[in-house]
């Protein structure tokens, strides 16, 4: 199996974590989407990273689809619940962490556009969103350890990993500062080794 991902992807940080969090071998190939050079558009028509290409060149994406087939290969820890509506209810948080994320890397684009080609209209709908979106996942983590359940899901994965990349692409707006529970419950599990092994190349 193969994962093709970049170093600075989120999503495929999400990926990258749950391949170390259920000790899954997988050659982990490192590509750069956005390079007129980029390979993953050989193996998915949208050329984005994450992209899964299992042992019988079957290939997966976007990334909550690879970690749906992940979880099909039945290796312990299983981050999804059995029952399908527990199921649906992570995979709703994965949602909201993936939607915060989306609004945010809108903002960073537009903010790499010339000067004079950037809107501030755009910039400021989608940051809307992450604060909208942070503010309800705070709510939800408040008292918890994890998210769904009494035991790491794919929930605490998603929402960890959106909160390390929006502290690492956004310093200097201070997660911390404005969602102190939220950067509070995120740190136990950035700390754990499979976070520790994809802090993003920033
Ligand atoms: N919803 C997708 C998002 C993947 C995505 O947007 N990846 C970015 C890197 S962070 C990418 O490959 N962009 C290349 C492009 O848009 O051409 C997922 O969850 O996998």
């Amino acid at each position: 199996m193969k994962a093709i991902v970049s170093l600075t992807s989120p999503y495929a940080r999400k990926i990258r974590v749950i391949l170390r969090e259920k000790k899954l071998a997988c050659d982990e190939i490192v590509d750069l989407p956005h390079e007129p050079t980029a390979k993953v558009g050989e193996f998915n028509p949208l050329g984005k990273v994450p992209t899964l290409v299992t042992d019988d060149g079957e290939v997966f994406f976007d990334s909550p689809v690879i970690a749906e087939y992940l979880e099909t290969l039945a290796v312990e820890p299983a981050l999804l619940p059995v029952d399908r509506l527990a199921a649906v209810r992570v995979r709703q948080i994965e949602a909201l962490a993936d939607g915060v994320l989306d609004a945010a890397v809108i903002v960073l684009l537009e903010g790499r556009r010339a000067l004079e080609q950037q809107s501030e209209a755009v910039k400021n709908r989608q940051w809307g969103k992450v604060e909208k979106g942070l503010a309800a996942l705070q709510k939800l983590c408040e008292g918890k350890t994890w998210l769904f359940g009494d035991t790491l899901s794919l929930a605490d994965i998603a929402v960890a990993v959106m909160v390390g990349w929006l502290d690492a692409r956004f310093a200097d707006y201070g997660i911390a500062k404005h969602y102190p529970q939220l950067a509070a419950w995120a740190a136990p599990l950035l700390a754990r080794p499979s976070f520790q092994a994809t802090v993003p190349a920033v």
